[in-house]
């Protein structure tokens, strides 16, 4: 279930104004439910920006680098016909500063971060999607394995 946070004025877009989404994440080992995300995140508005976690702002997230390089996660993401934009994600704490200098009118993550950005609904909408079942890239990374 979307867990929207009502809106607020700031970051609102006026009637004809464009609603630009944004979103982030690391997209290493790019799969479906990868897609599903930013394709649910693209149909909330009329653009989407996507924040791609640096290789070392993923090690400080999962305490692993990522299988492909951030230059190849931003090259697949940008290619993706459902994104706009991408650019790399430097620091978990920079999350205000790039809704603002993206002029964000929707911040659209999946539930597993339900809550986590309920503090920048003074500058935009929150928007939590429910993630797809039954795949991850460490699942993926693990049937490779064996
Ligand atoms: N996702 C999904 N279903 C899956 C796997 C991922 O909907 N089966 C969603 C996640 O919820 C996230 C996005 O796809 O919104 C990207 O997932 P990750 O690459 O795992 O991103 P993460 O490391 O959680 O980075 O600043 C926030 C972080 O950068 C988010």
């Amino acid at each position: 279930m979307n867990h929207p946070v009502p809106p607020s004025p700031s970051n609102q877009p006026t009637e004809n104004a464009e609603v630009r989404v944004i979103t982030f994440g690391t997209f290493d080992v790019f799969h479906a439910g990868h897609l599903r995300l930013l394709e649910r995140a693209r149909a909330l508005g009329d653009s989407l920006v996507v924040g791609i976690s640096t290789d070392q702002l993923n090690f400080s997230k999962k305490g692993r680098a990522p299988v492909f390089p951030q230059e190849e996660r931003l090259h697949i993401v940008r290619a993706l016909r459902c994104v706009d934009e991408a650019f790399l994600e430097e620091s978990l704490d920079l999350k205000r500063e790039y809704l603002l200098a993206h002029r964000a009118s929707i911040l659209a993550m999946g539930d597993d971060w339900a809550g986590k950005f309920d503090e920048f609904a003074d500058i935009c909408r929150v928007v939590y999607f429910p993630r797809t079942p039954s795949i991850s890239t460490t699942a993926v990374i693990e049937k490779i394995r064996l």
